[in-house]
């Protein structure tokens, strides 16, 4: 029998990546309901924690969650935590074209992070790991695939940004990163 688990999150384009890399025991489904949760942590892990556990507890079923960003070292580790907050009522590309001023002249390392965390309030398990890939800014937005801050981020060994090859980035990203980290630890802990 395969374990239902519902995603707890708001992003279609989550999901759409975590389903890639699910293994079959597990029936991956979106939230039935839109559940607000106020994301006020200071790191990823604290935010993606916070979002299991309301997921979990409103729809008293197993979840897991996604928090995740982009740090750039030289803007010290701006956007981070506020990845969607920041600029929320403008288009990415505004978004993008914005930080491509502020590193004018300054060092374009970055990563995408993802904190994935996995709660089930009925037998009171949580388990969280991290996610990372390193690369840097580009000079320029290119690509429109993947999503949010993707046409700008050049994962390093690759000289094109997300935004131009979504079917690698849907492998080796921080999404697809953590959550392979976390649906094998969950094979053993829930013995499937
Ligand atoms: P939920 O909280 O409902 O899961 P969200 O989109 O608000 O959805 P976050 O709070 O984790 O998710 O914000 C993450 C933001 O970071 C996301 O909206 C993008 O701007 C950026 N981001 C995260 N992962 C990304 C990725 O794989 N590619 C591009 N941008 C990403």
């Amino acid at each position: 029998m395969k374990t239902l688990v519902y995603i707890a999150t708001t992003n279609t384009h989550k999901v759409e990546e975590i389903k890639e890399i699910a293994p079959e025991w597990i029936d991956l489904l979106p939230s039935p309901e839109k559940i607000e949760v106020v994301e006020d942590g200071e790191t990823f892990l604290e935010n993606s924690v916070k979002k299991a556990i309301v997921y979990g507890k409103k729809l008293k079923q197993p979840v897991i969650a996604d928090d995740s960003g982009l740090v750039i070292y030289s803007l010290g580790n701006f956007p981070g935590v506020m990845s969607a907050r920041f600029m929320e009522d403008y288009s990415y590309k505004d978004k993008m074209k914005t930080i491509l001023r502020m590193l004018e002249g300054k060092d374009r390392r970055a990563a995408f992070v993802c904190s994935a965390t996995f709660f089930d309030p009925l037998k009171n398990i949580l388990v969280s790991v991290e996610g990372r890939v390193e690369g840097k800014i580009a000079e320029e937005i290119r690509g429109n695939g993947g999503f949010g801050y993707d046409p700008f981020f050049v994962p390093d060994g690759f000289d094109r940004t997300f935004g131009e090859i979504p079917h690698l980035k849907k492998k080796l990203s921080h999404r697809a990163q953590a959550f392979k980290k976390l649906f094998l630890i969950l094979s053993k802990v829930l013995e499937v």
